[in-house]
């Protein structure tokens, strides 16, 4: 029997939202789905793939809305109970995507972001009068098959921790935990979001620019960028006030490309899609917090404009094939 039905709701049906929405139901957390990519309310088929390629249905409510079709009144009755809002959406569309929905939500609600990169929750933050925020990141893998169908393609780590303003319900806090495999509650979330800032920083771009699987980076042809990257970030992270251990940083990265050796990196697979990457919240972070501290990252500004360069090709052609959340 599900603990509850109605009271999480996940922002956004990419993998990682489906592949939550699957943990959560294997521990009787129902939750339901908002998503910009279908209109009104509907339930939806879905199918799950676990890691040992198992295959399992189940059906979810689905709160579709579009830009053009907003319902006011039906949205915020229809999530009237929701108690937590996990975003699972680009870097980039977090600030669209809360901005669509925290009108409508009650004023308890807590918001839980979850995204590669860093940067959304500055900006979510001072939207926020009354609802807490918390921000996580996630190692696992998961790869959408079908727009209802995820496959979990590995494991992973997932940190979760406070950001701002009323802190998680522990009811909610134990839930998540228990349902999401190797998760963590870090009241120092920070750094655990710089670690993970250093892993895409070093490999997004570089697998992007060399167009290859995140594996061939454990080439000695690498060993010196990656040094650099690392470098300035720690730098970067210590002026903003998170101590990093360059040490422990650069055998974390090494750790997720020799696990993620045969995988192409969310940014490689972007850009092969022809879709906007996240570059902006992954380099460009560490970019903007080194303007304000007046220290200089000129390795991660090379791969910035690199990747700005190749996605320049297609995006201001049209030909962007941008995900609704
Ligand atoms: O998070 C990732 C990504 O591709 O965005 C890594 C960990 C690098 C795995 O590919």
């Amino acid at each position: 029997m599900p603990i509850n039905a109605n009271n999480i709701a996940i922002l956004g049906a990419g993998a990682i939202g489906q592949l939550i929405y699957h943990q959560l139901e294997a521990a009787d957390a129902k939750a339901i789905f908002i998503t910009k990519g279908v209109s009104g309310t509907h339930q939806q088929n879905l199918t799950f793939t676990n890691l040992a390629k198992k295959v399992s249905c189940s059906l979810a409510t689905v709160i579709g809305f579009t830009q053009q079709e907003y319902h006011p009144k039906n949205l915020q009755h229809q999530l009237q109970n929701i108690e937590l809002v996990i975003v699972c959406v680009k870097a980039y569309q977090v600030n669209d995507a809360v901005s669509s929905v925290i009108k409508y939500l009650p004023k308890h609600c807590h918001i839980l972001l979850l995204h590669n990169g860093m940067g959304p929750h500055l900006q979510v933050q001072k939207k926020l009068l009354t609802q807490g925020l918390s921000v996580g990141t996630t190692s696992q893998g998961a790869l959408k098959l079908a727009p209802w169908h995820v496959q979990q393609t590995g494991t992973g780590d997932s940190h979760l921790g406070p950001a701002s303003g009323i802190p998680l319900v522990k009811n909610l806090k134990l839930l998540l935990l228990n349902a999401i495999p190797q998760s963590l509650w870090c009241d120092t979330i920070l750094t655990y979001l710089w670690q993970k800032l250093a892993i895409n920083a070093a490999i997004n771009p570089l697998t992007t620019i060399d167009k290859c699987r995140n594996g061939a980076l454990a080439d000695p042809s690498y060993t010196l960028l990656i040094n650099k990257i690392i470098t300035e970030l720690v730098n970067v992270a210590q002026a903003d006030g998170v101590v990093l251990d360059k040490l422990v940083i650069t055998n974390k990265v090494y750790e997720v490309i020799t696990h993620t050796a045969s995988n192409y990196s969310s940014m490689h697979q972007d850009v092969t899609h022809k879709r906007q990457t996240e570059i902006d919240y992954i380099n460009g972070y560490i970019i903007s917090r080194a303007k304000k501290h007046h220290l200089s990252c000129q390795i991660n500004e090379q791969l910035l404009h690199q990747i700005k360069t190749i996605e320049s090709q297609y995006l201001t052609i049209g030909l962007s094939d941008n995900p609704t959340y």
